[in-house]
C-alpha cells in the first residue's frame, strides 16, 4: 500500500508541476487589430477603449493589440486578411467594403443623415443589423458601428463657398464609386485613393483636395498641407468593426459575447470622444492656419439637387429597395 501512495503523490507532484509549467507559458491569445488613423486619434483612442475593456472582460484572456496608421495595410488589404485568416480584426469605413457587399454603399448617399441621432438610430437598429448580417458570407463578421463623422472638404487652391468652386479641382475620394460620381457632378475630378496615400498625395500636389470629417483632418495633420476648409456635411460615414469570421468561429460561446459587448462599449466611448472632439476641431483648425467657408444652405440645397443623379445610379444598380426601406425608416424618424 506504502509504494501505491508514494507512485500516487508522485503523479500528483508531477502533474502539479505541468500545470503550473503550462499556466506559466500560456500566452494569451493576441488578437492583431488594424486601423487607418493615427494612435491619438478617435479612432486610436477607441481601439485602446476596446483593448482594454476586453482584457478587464476576460481576466486578460484575450489581448487585443492595436496596429495605428494602417500599418497592417489599408483598409481593403486589412479586409482581405481578415477574410483569409491572416488577421483577426480591424476598424475601417463601410465605403472601402462594396467591393464585397456592394449594399454598404447605401452609407455613401450624400445628405442622408441630418444629424447624428439618426444615424447611430438607423446602424444601430434593424437596417444596419441586417446589412452586418450580409458580411458572413463573404468571411467577415460586423459587429458594431463607430463614428467617422460627417465629412467636409479642404484643398490647397482656393475657397469653395460653392459648388462651382469645385471645378477641376484633383480631389482625393474614397475607393467607392458613389463619391467618384457624386464629385464627378460637382465638377471636380475625383480620385480615388487609400486613406493611408492621402498625406503623401495632399503633400506632394498629386491632389489638391480631400473629403473628410474635421476629426480626421485634424488628427492626421491635413492641415499642414491644406490651406482652405468648407463645411459641407455632404455625407454622414460610419466605420465598421470586423472580425475574421475563421478567427470568429475558433471563440467560444463566452469568448464571443466578451468580444461584442467590448465592441459596443467601445462605440458609445468613441462616439463621445468623436462629437466632443469635432466641436472643437474647427476652432483648433482656424489657429492652425486654415481658412474656414461656412457654406450657405441655399448652395448647400443646389450641391444636394445635383447629388440626385449619383443616388439614382446607385438606387438602379440593384439596390432600389435598400435606398427605399432607408428612405422610409428616416420618414418615420422624422415624424
Ligand atoms: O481607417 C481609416 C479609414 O478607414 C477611414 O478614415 C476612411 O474616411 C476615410 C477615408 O477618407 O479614407
Amino acid at each position: 500500500m506504502k509504494l501505491f501512495n508514494k507512485s500516487l503523490l508522485a503523479a500528483l507532484v508531477f502533474l502539479g508541476a505541468a500545470a503550473a509549467a503550462h499556466a506559466a507559458n500560456y500566452q494569451p491569445h493576441i488578437i492583431r487589430f488594424g486601423y487607418g488613423l493615427a494612435e491619438d486619434s478617435n479612432q486610436g483612442r477607441a481601439a485602446k477603449f476596446f483593448a482594454d475593456d476586453l482584457a478587464k472582460r476576460t481576466g486578460g484572456k484575450l489581448r487585443m493589440k492595436g496596429f495605428a496608421n494602417a500599418s497592417l495595410g489599408s483598409d481593403i488589404q486589412m479586409q482581405n486578411a481578415l477574410i483569409g485568416g491572416a488577421q483577426e480584426m480591424m476598424v475601417g469605413s463601410t465605403a472601402t467594403l462594396v467591393g464585397i457587399v456592394g449594399d454598404f454603399g447605401v452609407y455613401d448617399l450624400p445628405f442622408v443623415f441630418r444629424n447624428e441621432k439618426e444615424a447611430d438610430t438607423i446602424l444601430d437598429g434593424p437596417f444596419g443589423q441586417a446589412l452586418l448580417n450580409k458580411l458572413q458570407e463573404k468571411g467577415l463578421v460586423g459587429l458594431v458601428y463607430w463614428e467617422n463623422g460627417f465629412r467636409n472638404l479642404t484643398n490647397s487652391k482656393h475657397p469653395i463657398a460653392k459648388m462651382e468652386d469645385l471645378q477641376g479641382i484633383k480631389l482625393r475620394v474614397m475607393q467607392n464609386p458613389v463619391y467618384i460620381d457624386m464629385f464627378k457632378g460637382f465638377g471636380a475630378n475625383p480620385i480615388p485613393l487609400s486613406f493611408s496615400e492621402l498625406f503623401t498625395a495632399l503633400e506632394t500636389r498629386t491632389v489638391d483636395g480631400q473629403e473628410n470629417p474635421v476629426t480626421t483632418i485634424q488628427s492626421s495633420k491635413f492641415y499642414e498641407v491644406q490651406k482652405y476648409l468648407s463645411l459641407t456635411k455632404h455625407v454622414y460615414s460610419p466605420w465598421i468593426v470586423l472580425v475574421s469570421k475563421k478567427w470568429w468561429e475558433a471563440l467560444n460561446a463566452d469568448e464571443r459575447k466578451a468580444v461584442q459587448e467590448s465592441a459596443a462599449a467601445a462605440r458609445d466611448f468613441e462616439r463621445k470622444d468623436s462629437r466632443a472632439l469635432s466641436e472643437k476641431a474647427i476652432e483648433f483648425l482656424k489657429q492652425k492656419g486654415m481658412q474656414v467657408t461656412v457654406v450657405s444652405d441655399k448652395e448647400i440645397e443646389r450641391m444636394q439637387e445635383t447629388t440626385r443623379q449619383a443616388m439614382f445610379k446607385f438606387a438602379s444598380d440593384g439596390h432600389t429597395s435598400l435606398v427605399k426601406e432607408l428612405q422610409s425608416d428616416l420618414e418615420k424618424l422624422r415624424k
